[in-house]
């Protein structure tokens, strides 16, 4: 297995221990979330019990296969913790997120949830967030203006296609930018600009959302509470 694939899984298997019978979990979207998904199967088909709310439709999939009972906002309005990935987080716990496009379900539920845990493995604690381009979500009318507004900030962007360069289309029927900021200095002040900006459903910076970051590095995983938390 890659090591960066190892370091994944021990997150993942880490993160497990916050996991107490009876909690509501979300379930994060990504390569690292889902070894968390297959282990949480693992323990729910020997009994444990826990309910669960997906963050994707890949997500729901794979929890369904496992056999992890889903619930949906009809039925919850608050989540014990959710464990999800990340694209890069830094020192302080902010976090770009959206690189699987669903950076939108993963936003509301982690804005629902008591406690946000990211694992991730040793590619992704950065100093400044911005190597990684920053996904928007914008609603397909007239998604060239909100381009060209993200522009006028400074960014390099770029709507996300899928194969045959049709535009790719979230869960939620929206098309993501992914903006080359460079990097980003002040996550706040960036969030409130991309937020008030008109046909921009959601970004990927989430801003003191996470409590918990669980790194993988090597054959060690380090379990890392928000600073001042
Ligand atoms: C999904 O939309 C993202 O927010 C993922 O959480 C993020 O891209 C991390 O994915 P990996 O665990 O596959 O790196």
């Amino acid at each position: 297995m890659p090591e960066f694939e190892k370091e994944k899984e021990l997150a993942a298997a880490k993160s497990l221990e916050f996991i107490k019978e009876g909690m509501t979990i979300g379930l994060g979207t990504g390569s690292t979330a889902s070894y968390f998904i297959r282990m949480l199967g693992q323990k729910v088909r020997a009994g444990f019990k826990v309910r669960a709310i997906p963050t994707s439709t890949r997500t729901k999939v794979l929890a369904a296969h496992e056999g992890i009972p889903l619930t949906d906002f009809d039925e919850l309005s608050c989540v014990d913790v959710t464990i999800d990935g990340a694209d890069e987080i830094n020192p302080t716990f902010d976090l770009i997120k959206g690189g699987g496009g669903a950076l939108l379900r993963e936003k509301i539920v982690a804005s629902v949830t008591g406690k946000l845990i990211i694992i991730v493995d040793s590619r992704k604690p950065v100093d400044l967030l911005g190597r990684f381009p920053l996904p928007v979500e914008v609603v397909p009318f007239g998604w060239q203006v909100a381009s060209e507004r993200i522009k006028r900030l400074g960014a390099r962007v770029e709507l996300r296609t899928q194969s045959s360069d049709q535009p790719f289309v979230t869960t939620e029927g929206n098309f993501i930018l992914d903006c080359r900021f460079g990097e980003i200095p002040s996550p706040r002040d960036l969030s409130r600009e991309l937020k008030q900006m008109v046909g921009v459903v959601e970004h990927g910076l989430f801003v003191d959302m996470a409590q918990i970051a669980i790194v993988g590095r090597g054959s060690q995983v380090e379990v890392i509470s928000k600073p001042g938390a």
